[in-house]
């Protein structure tokens, strides 16, 4: 089993790589966002508990978050491995992943970690909210906002996981195929 945690702030490339290297590996995309997206959409209570939250920009409490990605990790129990895009985002997420994997008999492989200067990031999310009808996506106060939960909140994983000696950083700027093409020889090497 390879069990992948694609990092890196608001805008990244996570969904966006996640979607070539699943094919690629044979491995289960979980995207907390997606899953909340999906929620929020159909009007579940997961999705009226997300929605306030994710529309300011903030995270979704960890409790919420890790009960419902232990959920999707449940429904697929006969996976090849995992990509984990958007999850952990907390050090009490990634610790509960920990436990989950332990679980499972299985491990994290690896952190992969897209890194993309601030502005960059703010510009392709600005794009993407011209049309994706996200509204986290439609305010520039609100994506500045994300970046600086990203630092506050999430960015100290990256520590969490080079203890682990399973952190690898990634240059997120270029084409989308140069920089999946980054990322499989990371994921190849392990
Ligand atoms: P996510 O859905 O995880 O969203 P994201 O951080 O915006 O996206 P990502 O990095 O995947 O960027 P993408 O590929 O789409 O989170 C949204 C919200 O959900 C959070 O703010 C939070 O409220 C909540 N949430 C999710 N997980 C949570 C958790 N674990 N705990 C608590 N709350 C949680 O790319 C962005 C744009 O860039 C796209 O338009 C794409 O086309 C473009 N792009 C991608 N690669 C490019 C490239 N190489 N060059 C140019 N453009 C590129």
């Amino acid at each position: 089993m390879t069990n992948i945690i694609l990092f890196g702030p608001p805008g990244s490339g996570k969904g966006t790589q996640a979607t070539f290297l699943k094919e690629k590996y044979n491995l289960v995309h979980i995207s907390t966002g997606d899953v909340f997206r999906y929620n929020i959409k159909n009007e579940t209570d997961l999705g009226n508990l997300a929605k306030s939250f994710m529309a300011k920009g903030k995270l979704v409490p960890d409790e919420i978050t890790i009960d419902m990605l232990s959920n999707e990790v449940d429904k697929n129990c006969d996976a090849n491995g995992f990509i984990f895009d958007g999850f952990p985002r907390t050090q009490a997420q990634a610790e509960a992943l920990g436990h989950l994997m332990d679980d499972k008999d299985t491990q994290i492989d690896a952190m992969v970690a897209l890194e993309v200067d601030d502005e960059i990031l703010v510009e392709r999310l600005l794009e993407r909210g011209k049309t994706s009808g996200r509204t986290d996506d439609a305010d520039e106060k609100i994506i500045r906002n994300r970046i600086k939960v990203y630092y506050n909140e999430t960015a100290i994983l990256k520590e969490y996981y080079q203890k682990l000696n399973k952190f690898h950083g990634v240059d997120g700027v270029g084409s989308i195929e140069d920089i999946t093409e980054r990322l499989s020889k990371v994921i190849d090497s392990l």
